[in-house]
C-alpha cells in the first residue's frame, strides 16, 4: 500500500486517515453533570471551530462541576516548514566526554549549585539532573568526576540560593521550576537574576533554568543563559555549562 505524501506546509491532525483533522479535547465546566452539560460542552467545541463535535465521555466531578472528553474535526492547518524553535546551541557530550573536557580545558573542579526555588515543591526534576543515580540511564551531576554538585532541594528562597552560591563559589546555578500556574515562575525566575545582578556576580556565573514548561527562548528572555525542558539529562546541561565556562573564561 502506498503511503500518502504529507504536505508539510499544511499539517492537520491525523485520526483514522490522513488530514481527517480528528482531535480529542478534555476540559471541565462549572455546571452540574447531565444532558444539558454535554450539550454545553458540544456547543463549546463547535465555537472552538471543531466540525461535528461530540461528547464521548463526561463525568460528574461533584459540587456542580463536570469533566468532558470531546472529539471533533479540526479545520485548521499549520505550515511546519516555516517553524524555527530556538534551542540550546551545544554539541551534547557524554558524561565521560564532559569529564575529559573539564580536565583538559578547565583544569580544576567546577562547582554547580542547584535548587527548585520559590514555593515550588517539585524535587524530581532537579534530582533527575543532579542526584548520583540520575534519570533514565543518565547519571546525575553528583556522579561526575571534577564536578562538585550541591542539590539544595525544593522551596529554596532565591536569597538563600544566592548566599549559598557565593559561599560555595559556584560556577553555575541550576534552577528548576515545575509549577507555572498563573505564571508564578516568571517573577520568581526574574527575582533571582536581579539578586545576582545586585551582588555583581551575574556575569561570573552560568545561569540555567529548567522544567517541563521552560523553553530556551523563555529562559533567554528572562536573563538566563539557557533553558532546558522535558526530556533533558545531566549531560545536556553539563555540556552547556562547561562549554559556556570556557567561552566566557570562567575558568
Ligand atoms: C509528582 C508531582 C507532585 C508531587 C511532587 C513530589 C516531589 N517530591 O517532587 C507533589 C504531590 C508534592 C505535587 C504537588 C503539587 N503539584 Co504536582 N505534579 C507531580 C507530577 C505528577 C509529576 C512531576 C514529576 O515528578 N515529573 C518527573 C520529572 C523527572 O520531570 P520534570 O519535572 O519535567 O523534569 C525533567 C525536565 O523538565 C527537566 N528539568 C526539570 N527541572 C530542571 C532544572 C534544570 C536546571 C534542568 C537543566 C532541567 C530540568 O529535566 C528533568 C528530567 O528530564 C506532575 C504531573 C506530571 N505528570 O508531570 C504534577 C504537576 C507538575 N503538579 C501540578 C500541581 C498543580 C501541583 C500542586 C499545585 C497541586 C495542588 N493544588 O496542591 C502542588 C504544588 C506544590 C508546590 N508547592 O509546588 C501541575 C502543575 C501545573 C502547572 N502548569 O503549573 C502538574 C503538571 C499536574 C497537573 N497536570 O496539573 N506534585
Amino acid at each position: 500500500m502506498a503511503i500518502e505524501k504529507v504536505d508539510l506546509t499544511k499539517i492537520k491532525p491525523y485520526g483514522d486517515t490522513l488530514n481527517d483533522g480528528m482531535i480529542q479535547l478534555s476540559f471541565t465546566l462549572p455546571i452540574p453533570y447531565g444532558n444539558e452539560a454535554d450539550e454545553a460542552a458540544r456547543r463549546l467545541g463547535k465555537k472552538m471551530g471543531l466540525e461535528d463535535p461530540s461528547v464521548v465521555y463526561s463525568s460528574d466531578l461533584g459540587v456542580g462541576y463536570t469533566f468532558f472528553v470531546v472529539y471533533g474535526k479540526c479545520q485548521h492547518t499549520v505550515n511546519y516548514q516555516e517553524i524555527e524553535v530556538p534551542k540550546v546551541d551545544v554539541d551534547v557530550m557524554s558524561k565521560y566526554e564532559v569529564e575529559d573536557f573539564i580536565k583538559e580545558k578547565i583544569k580544576r573542579d567546577i562547582v554547580i549549585v542547584g535548587a527548585c526555588t520559590g514555593t515550588d515543591a517539585h524535587t524530581v526534576g532537579i534530582d533527575a539532573i543532579m542526584n548520583m543515580k540520575g534519570y533514565d540511564g543518565h547519571y546525575g551531576l553528583e556522579r561526575y568526576k571534577m564536578v562538585e554538585a550541591h542539590n539544595l532541594g525544593s522551596q529554596v528562597p532565591n536569597d538563600e540560593l544566592v548566599a549559598k552560591a557565593i559561599d560555595l563559589k559556584a560556577d553555575a546555578i541550576l534552577v528548576s521550576q515545575v509549577v507555572t500556574q498563573k505564571d508564578v515562575h516568571i517573577p520568581n525566575l526574574t527575582e533571582l537574576v536581579e539578586l545576582l545582578e545586585a551582588e555583581g556576580i551575574r556575569e561570573k556565573i552560568v545561569l540555567v533554568c529548567g522544567g517541563p514548561r521552560i523553553s530556551h527562548e523563555l529562559a533567554k528572555e528572562l536573563g538566563y543563559d539557557a533553558g532546558f525542558g522535558s526530556g533533558s539529562f545531566a549531560n545536556d546541561v553539563a555540556s552547556f555549562v562547561v562549554k559556556e565556562m570556557v567561552e566566557r573564561k570562567i575558568v
